[in-house]
């Protein structure tokens, strides 16, 4: 058992980012069981849960002449337009049904038209918070355990999100699975291990 100081957070293994869903994730749901089994572990559980509003701004369809998986510039930066996912209250929205979803939190991000969402801390213009890092701070956690989808995304940006916050982050690898796109699974890693996250 770990310590009380020490969350598991699980990012988004919800179907769209599951094999056969919108944004299919290779190997997806290989992870579920490991997750399940990790979690026994945690004293703390939060998951996530990728939760868009239908014409979001980070879905290609609501961009003329843009084509998923094409690049485009926000207000905030460059952002991956993505097929249309995890939009609130669908089925694809869900938690892959053999999820354990008995944890302490539940934390939705991406809610916001305007803006897309993939740290579990900060929206993508790296101020507007989630309100993650207080509900850790005020439970007394220091260290974060990390799995889930995508380990290039939403995993990656929670991972550096939370070492910068001064927490001790690990993500286990082996328990998530990448969209690598344009080698973003190897800029992912980088850029984790550069900010001190341990790359397990
Ligand atoms: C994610 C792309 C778009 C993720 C979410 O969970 O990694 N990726 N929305
Ligand atoms: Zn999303």
């Amino acid at each position: 058992m770990q310590p009380s100081t020490h969350a598991l957070v699980v990012i988004d293994v919800q179907n769209d980012f599951c094999p056969g869903g919108a944004l299919a994730v290779d190997g997806g749901s290989d992870i579920v069981a490991g997750i399940n089994a990790l979690m026994a572990d945690f004293a703390t559980v939060i998951l996530t849960q990728d939760w868009h509003p239908a014409g979001h701004t980070s879905f290609a369809s609501s961009h003329s002449g843009k084509e998923p998986y094409d690049m485009t510039q926000m207000p905030y930066g460059p952002q991956v337009l993505w097929p249309d996912h995890c939009v609130q209250g669908t089925d694809g929205a869900s938690f892959h049904p053999g999820l354990r979803t008995d944890g302490d939190l539940i934390i939705r991000k991406g809610f916001n038209p305007d803006i897309d969402s993939y740290s579990a801390f900060y929206e993508n213009d790296r101020s507007t918070p989630t309100g993650l890092e207080g509900y850790l701070r005020t439970r007394g956690i220091t260290d974060l355990t990390l799995v889930g989808l995508a380990t290039d995304y939403c995993v990656a940006y929670s991972a550096i999100d939370a070492a910068g916050l001064g927490f001790s982050v690990s993500v286990r690898q082996n328990l998530c699975r990448a969209i690598d796109l344009n080698g973003s699974l190897d800029q992912a890693l980088t850029d984790m291990k550069a900010a001190g996250v341990a790359v397990l």
